[in-house]
């Protein structure tokens, strides 16, 4: 890097509407991260066609993602926000780190496990070398840190195990990534079955609140939430619904669950859940207020999207550059 800070890379994909849950356990963490470390956070478009998208609003729900995370406080100009499928590196070096994986270890995918039975009728190859590419976005990167859920850890530790194969061949080729344990974000469940996380493809849209959801439509999702038929708002794992709420209700007001349990105290649900669903739509209010202004500004995002295409190109192909020479292609004239 040009300077002597570590690397950080992370991203999401562009599939479904962003949750409260990727914003709270996600993308409010990674505001400021910038400070500390050089951030390069993709829109993994690439990653999105292993399952069919439809072509109009695919490019519409890419574009958002990308002022969503403006929208969410990353600074465009401290920070690299870009389209995966711009920086054609990314499929080159996947290619490549594709001859050094093995079926054995892809088939331990329990990602690919859950997607395949989920979408059966499209069980694609894409779908299997998912890892691949997504150690090829790391690696590109050369990133010291990659802060993922848990759902994506064995998919980091393929990663590590490809570029110390390729490293143990060609010498020093790749840095090793690690993941970034920051600032626990919280686990957001679903609002209609707390055993399961809030997840943007679930089918029952009253189980997420949407990072685009208007206030009426909030109070109705909280006030629907699944809970117990006690009545007493404390955290316990005999209550997941309640649970599930106090964590959102503090992930957003900024206050501990013993200050809330005590606040709530000998009240009823009722109230306690207009008041978790007035917390979201404060945290989400002048969010929306910004993607709204920054949808309007077509040009300002078409420049953004310009110039960090270019920067992330520009340090993706020097790796790129360095793999080749290390494996043994011709050079490009
Ligand atoms: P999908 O439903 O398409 O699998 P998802 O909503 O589960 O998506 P991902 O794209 O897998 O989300 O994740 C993006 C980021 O958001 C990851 O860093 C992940 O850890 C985080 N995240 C997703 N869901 C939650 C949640 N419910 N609570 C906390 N963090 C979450
Ligand atoms: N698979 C990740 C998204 C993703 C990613 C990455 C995350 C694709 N490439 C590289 C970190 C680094 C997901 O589904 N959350």
């Amino acid at each position: 890097m040009l300077n002597d800070k570590k690397v950080l890379y992370s991203g999401m994909q562009a599939t479904g509407n962003l949750t409260l849950g990727n914003y709270l356990g996600a993308l409010k963490n990674w505001v400021n991260l910038n400070e500390e470390y050089e951030c390069f956070w993709g829109v993994m478009d690439m990653h999105s066609i292993t399952v069919r998208q439809e072509p109009a609003e695919f490019r519409k729900r890419a574009r958002n993602l990308l002022i969503l995370y403006i929208a969410a406080g990353l600074d465009p100009v401290k920070n690299c926000l870009y389209f995966q499928s711009h920086v054609s590196a990314h499929a080159e070096l996947s290619w490549i780190l594709g001859c050094f994986t093995y079926m054995g270890e892809l088939n331990r995918m329990t990602q690919f496990k859950d997607k395949a039975a989920k979408h059966s009728d499209n069980i694609n190859a894409g779908l299997y070398t998912y890892p691949v590419l997504m150690a090829a976005d790391i690696l590109l990167y050369q990133a010291d840190y990659v802060p993922v859920g848990k759902d994506q850890k064995q998919h980091l530790e393929i990663t590590r195990d490809i570029a110390e194969r390729i490293n143990g061949i060609y010498g020093d080729v790749f840095t090793i990534p690690e993941p970034y344990f920051g600032k626990a974000g919280a686990k957001i469940m679903s609002l209609q079955d707390p055993s399961k996380k809030m997840s943007k493809s679930d089918e029952n849209i009253n189980g997420s609140i949407y990072l685009t959801d208007d206030p009426d439509t909030i109070v109705r999702k909280c006030k629907r939430a699944v809970t117990d038929s006690d009545s007493q708002v404390r955290y316990s794992e005999d209550k997941p619904g309640i649970s599930n709420l106090l964590d959102i209700y503090t992930a957003c007001s900024g206050k501990t669950i013993p200050e809330a349990e005590k606040e709530f105290e000998g009240k009823g649900y009722g109230e306690f859940k207009l008041a978790v669903a007035e917390e979201v739509i404060r945290v989400l209010k002048p969010m929306q207020e910004e993607f709204e202004r920054l949808s309007r500004d077509k040009a300002y995002i078409d420049g953004i999207i310009k110039e960090n295409d270019a920067k992330a190109a520009y340090f993706a192909n020097k790796t790129l550059r360095k793999v080749r020479r290390k494996i043994g292609f011709t050079d490009i004239k």
